[in-house]
């Protein structure tokens, strides 16, 4: 045995004489697991409070969604502002998700996209809810793509596509109310540029995250 290995079981023994000579209250116990309840750091999210965050988790926990993803849809659309309205002149879009006002009706708010923009973040969050399961229902129980998540906002009928569908060509005043999200440029908007642009955001974070407390 080398020199410096008796020395290590020498301090190793050294040592568990020493444990083994502490009471059981003195024994050092593993500081408590940090949480694992994280969200990434999308733009907006941090200046959200306690409760919002405990029930923006627990909405996607019981739904199996993805949390990160979730957050980066809402982030991309009003950047957690939950009395946002689309600017264009004609828009009704609304709210945490920018739902339009015949939708907030159809989710069940009889003033429609004006009542939403009331609502706090807290209170949209059971329509956020409702929405999302309404137009992820065609997946039939299969787990979202991170693409998913947006394509539902962008009306239920593209979930699940693939990413060379094309949801928009320059010309129509789908892609010119959206153009942004033309991520490559090419004129259409495809599945493949809605899950670019959720990747820019989510690497903007630079992968940091908020706890949930
Ligand atoms: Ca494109």
């Amino acid at each position: 045995m080398s020199n410096k290995l008796k020395e290590m079981a020498v301090k190793l023994r050294e040592m568990a004489n020493h444990l083994e000579s502490l009471t059981p209250d003195e024994i050092p116990t593993e500081p408590a697991p940090s949480t694992t309840r994280t969200i990434l750091d999308v733009k907006g999210l941090s200046k959200m409070n306690a409760s919002f965050l405990r029930n923006f988790w627990a909405m996607c926990e019981r739904n199996g969604w993805n949390v990160d993803d979730i957050a980066t849809c809402i982030s991309r659309e009003s950047g957690f502002n939950a009395s946002i309205q689309n600017p264009l002149p004609g828009q009704t879009a609304s709210g945490l998700i920018q739902m339009i006002d015949a939708t907030a009706k159809a989710m069940g708010i009889p003033g429609g996209a004006a009542e939403l923009r009331t609502m706090s973040a807290e209170a949209q969050l059971p329509f956020v809810e409702r929405y999302f399961r309404t137009a992820l229902a065609i997946l039939k129980g299969a787990r979202p793509r991170r693409v998913d998540y947006y394509l539902a906002l962008y009306g239920s009928s593209h979930v699940g596509k693939p990413f060379d569908a094309v949801l928009a060509s320059k010309g129509g005043r789908l892609y010119e109310l959206n153009s942004g999200l033309d991520f490559d440029r090419d004129g259409k908007i495809v599945v493949a540029d809605l899950d670019a642009a959720m990747a820019e955001t989510q690497r903007r974070t630079g992968g940091v995250r908020v706890p949930v407390p």
